[in-house]
Order: C-alpha cells, then sequence, then structure tokens
C-alpha cells in the first residue's frame, strides 16, 4: 500500500548539525579553524555515513531493476558536500549536476522522498518526474539536480545575481565536476560572475569536485593545463584548493569563505580534490580506464574512514557510540527503501501537470503576465 507523507517543511531534520540562530553552524574550532566539538564531529559522521548507505542500497535498487534511467552516487566524496553544505544558510541557494543524491540529503528532503524520486514513484521528492540526476527542493534551497554537463553553470551565476539585485545577502553553492569546466557554458558564465563581482553582485561560491575523471576521460587527457581552480584567474576569480576527503579541511575552507562571499558579493572558487570510488554510473561495470590499485589507494584516505580514525585517535568517540551512529544511519535508509517500495507509481494525469509554469494572478500582473499570455 502506498504510503504517503506531508510535504510541508521539512528543514535539515534528518541530517544537518546544530545550527545557531543565525544559521551558522555551532561548533567550537582550534586556532586553524578546525571543528573540535565533538558533538558535531559525531552529527558529521552520522551524515556522511547516512550519504554512503543510502547510496549503496541505490546501487543496490538499480541492479534489482527498481531504478530506471540512470544513476551517479557519490560515494567517496561525501566530505565536500557534507563540509560545504554546514555553512549553508536558509536564504542561500544550491545547484549542481546530476551526481546529487547528498545535496538534497544534506538540506534536509527526507530520505525516503529522495529514494521514492529515484524509483519513480508518485511520493518521491519531485512525484517521480525527474529521477536521480533531477533532484529539486526548494524549499530547502536546492535548485536542481541537472544532467547536461556544465548547462547549470549559468543558472547558478544569474541566481547569485538575482540575490543581490534583490538586496538579500543569501549566496549560491554552485558545484561543478573536473569535467564541467572545459565547457563553453563555464566559461561564459564565470566571465559575466567575475565581471558582475567586481560590483559586488555576485555571490556565487563555485565548488569544484574534481574527482579526477569525468566518465572514462581523466583530468589529463581532458585539458593541458590541469590546475582546475587556476582557470578562474582567467575571470578575476579568487580561487584556492581543498584536500575533498579531508572533512575538517572542508569545514574550515566552507566556513571562511561562505563568510567571504557573503560578505564581498564576489565569486570564489574551491577546487576540492576527491575521488569517486565507485564506477562513473551504476550501470557502467568495467573500469578500463582506471587501476583497481588505483582506487584502492584512494580508499585508504576515504573520507569516513578517515574521520573516524579521527574521531576514535582524538578519543572523541567510542567505536561503541560510532557503531550505534551507523546503526541509526541503516534505519534510516531501510526505511527510505521500504517507503519506495511501498510507494504507489505517478497517476498518468501527473503528466500533464508541472509542464508549463502557472500564469501569474491578476493583481499580480505586470509584465510577468503580458510575457506568458504573449508566449
Ligand atoms: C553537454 C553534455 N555532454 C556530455 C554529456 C555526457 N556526460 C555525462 S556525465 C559526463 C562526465 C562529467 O564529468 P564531471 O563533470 O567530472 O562529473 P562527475 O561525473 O565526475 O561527477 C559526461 C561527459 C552530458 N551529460 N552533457
Ligand atoms: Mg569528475
Amino acid at each position: 500500500m502506498a504510503t504517503t507523507q506531508s510535504r510541508g517543511k521539512k528543514r535539515r531534520q534528518s541530517t544537518r548539525a546544530s545550527e545557531s540562530d543565525s544559521g551558522e553552524v555551532a561548533s567550537a574550532a582550534d586556532q586553524n579553524g578546525r571543528v573540535t566539538d565533538s558533538d558535531a564531529l559525531l552529527n558529521f559522521y552520522k551524515q556522511m555515513t547516512l550519504i554512503r548507505l543510502f547510496e549503496t542500497a541505490a546501487q543496490r535498487g538499480f541492479r534489482q531493476g527498481k531504478i530506471g534511467g540512470y544513476l551517479h552516487v557519490y560515494s567517496g566524496q561525501e566530505a565536500v558536500a557534507t563540509g560545504f553544505l554546514a555553512a549553508h544558510r536558509d536564504g542561500d541557494k544550491v545547484i549542481t549536476a546530476y551526481r546529487d543524491h547528498a545535496h538534497a540529503l544534506l538540506l534536509g528532503s527526507m530520505p525516503e522522498e529522495v529514494m521514492a524520486e529515484l524509483y519513480g514513484r508518485g511520493t518521491g521528492l519531485v512525484k517521480g518526474k525527474g529521477g536521480s540526476m533531477h533532484l529539486f527542493d526548494v524549499e530547502n534551497g536546492l535548485m536542481g539536480g541537472y544532467g547536461i554537463v556544465g548547462g547549470h553553470i549559468p543558472l547558478g551565476v544569474g541566481m547569485a545575481y538575482a540575490m543581490r539585485y534583490q538586496e538579500t545577502d543569501g549566496i549560491v553553492q554552485l558545484y561543478l565536476g573536473d569535467g564541467a569546466i572545459h565547457n563553453a557554458a563555464f566559461h561564459e558564465a564565470a566571465n559575466l560572475a567575475g565581471l558582475w563581482g567586481r560590483d559586488g553582485l555576485n555571490p556565487t561560491l563555485f565548488i569544484i569536485e574534481n574527482n579526477q575523471y569525468g566518465m572514462g576521460t581523466s583530468i589529463e587527457r581532458a585539458t593541458a593545463m590541469t590546475d582546475l581552480a587556476a582557470k578562474f584567474d582567467s575571470y578575476a576569480i579568487e580561487h584556492e584548493k581543498v584536500d575533498g576527503m579531508d572533512l575538517g579541511a572542508v569545514l574550515e575552507c566552507a566556513e571562511r569563505v561562505t563568510r567571504q562571499v557573503r560578505e564581498t558579493g564576489k565569486p570564489y572558487a574551491v577546487e576540492a580534490l576527491t575521488y569517486r570510488i565507485v564506477p562513473h554510473g551504476a550501470g557502467d561495470f568495467f573500469e578500463k580506464y582506471r587501476t583497481k590499485e588505483e582506487v584502492s589507494k584512494w580508499r585508504e584516505r576515504d573520507p569516513i574512514g578517515l574521520l573516524e580514525h579521527h574521531l576514535l585517535d582524538s578519543e572523541a568517540a567510542t567505536e561503541e557510540q560510532l557503531e550505534a551512529l551507523r546503526e541509526e544511519a541503516k534505519k534510516a535508509v531501510d526505511a527510505a527503501v521500504a517507503f519506495a517500495d511501498e510507494s504507489a507509481e505517478p497517476d498518468a494525469a501527473e503528466l500533464y501537470t508541472d509542464v508549463y509554469a502557472e500564469p501569474v494572478a491578476d493583481d499580480q500582473a505586470g509584465n510577468d503576465q503580458r510575457s506568458v499570455d504573449e508566449a
């Protein structure tokens, strides 16, 4: 029987670290800006474990034929979105490509709705019409989920411009893969971001998730200039690199650069060096472009393993505490799979909804209404 769930605001109850009223993560840090608050670190551990288990369950669902279309999981890259989204505040927006499940979960989309979306069910985050690559959760700040490589980059830069034009202090976290940076859309958008940023009108935080490959093409085979952060020099956008496997390093960087982008309205770019420890997509079984040895070497720096060692070595947590958190995350994922399994497919009538924007109401109609009528 289909399980239903109310679609109210569900802000970050699934994963988010503790927040102060201002929306900033309330956690102690040392003089290098590294988070030392055990509770916050344990919560991050739980978030990252939940993402990993969620992704593993999704891969299983794909193999079982329950997930159609395509599926790209985030395993190995968890510290990047977890670290940056810890600095997300209400009113900020997030836009990314198709490897988007973690971003939705971290922003507060319910695991049940995300899994149901992957299963193409009517109870899914976007009513089963988006699938894995097109998650959207406006209430929680997620503006997609895009399948066209690089296509979302101009949208994100435009959103950032709109935010300053509307005099808000929000920023856009714009995630892109290493493979997207060679796309013309990136260069046009980065040029405008730099230009508008000169006047404080472009609070875009570009976050390059450099997992070293675009499908089966390594960055060395894709560009003669492999320093991806330095490409932003062409557009007068400041940049840095961060170890994307080290959550502590990402948290420190995210807190600092997010504040800078918010205060200045100027774009900034961070190249997070990371690695996907799984194939590009769930349908790719043979990985001829990289060796097993390379994957095993990176697995030694699995971000969850690194955090686990840090928590145990610094006595911030016991093995029992970590086991309890893993168990909690597993239960949440099992519940998400059960919900997706039991949910019904979308009604056929849904084929005709959400296709066009609703016309603006008469009393609010101005130019917008005219353009709808003329279209
Ligand atoms: C415009 C466009 N060209 C080609 C593709 C096919 N394609 C899908 S994923 C991908 C690789 C993108 O790599 P990257 O941006 O590094 O993201 P990652 O998969 O590593 O997260 C390509 C070329 C596409 N989806 N869109
Ligand atoms: Mg890549």
